[in-house]
């Protein structure tokens, strides 16, 4: 049985296409959703959403155990928490690291993420489009055939 892509997304991203769309876009989190899937074809996807740190290394751990890749927006936490990195570091597969924004360009303390300092791919600027272009860019790493399984970081 194939394993699934997670698509994991960390505090806030639920408002998106709500407020500062000059920074976000005014693509709401359910048409990324809806992106996502479509670029991953017949691949399967758990996407998942929560404000609480918890709940994402819950889903990260669901992952070590059930996922092929995971894709993680981990926005404030990506710059704070090593309880989400120690979890990434447990997962054996890819794992790409996006964020809408560039946060290059933005407030310094938006420089030093502790996830991409394990992630396999970073992913930043693209706007919302960067979603699917992650999940495109998940399935090359993976082989592109469910069958393959996965290959590890
Ligand atoms: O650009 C990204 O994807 C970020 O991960 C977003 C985070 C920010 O802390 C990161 O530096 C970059 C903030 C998410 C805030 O989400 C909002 C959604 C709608 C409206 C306003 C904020």
């Amino acid at each position: 049985m194939t394993k699934p892509i997670f698509v994991i997304n960390g505090p806030n991203l639920n408002r998106l296409g709500k407020r500062e769309p000059e920074i976000y876009g005014t693509t709401t989190l359910s048409e990324i959703e809806s992106m996502c899937r479509e670029a991953a074809s017949d691949w399967p996807m758990r996407f998942h959403q929560s404000n609480l740190e918890g709940e994402i290394i819950n889903w990260i751990h669901e992952a070590i155990d059930e996922g092929a890749g995971i894709i993680i927006n981990p926005a404030a936490f990506s710059f704070t928490s090593i309880a989400i990195l120690d979890a990434l570091k447990m997962f054996p597969g890819p794992i790409i690291e996006l964020h809408i924004s560039n946060i290059h360009r933005r407030e310094a303390y938006y420089h030093n993420s502790l996830v991409s300092k394990i992630a396999t791919g970073v992913l930043i600027g693209l706007g919302p489009a960067g979603y699917a272009i992650a999940v495109k860019a998940m399935l090359d790493l993976l082989g592109s055939k469910p069958e393959k399984g996965g290959l590890r970081k």
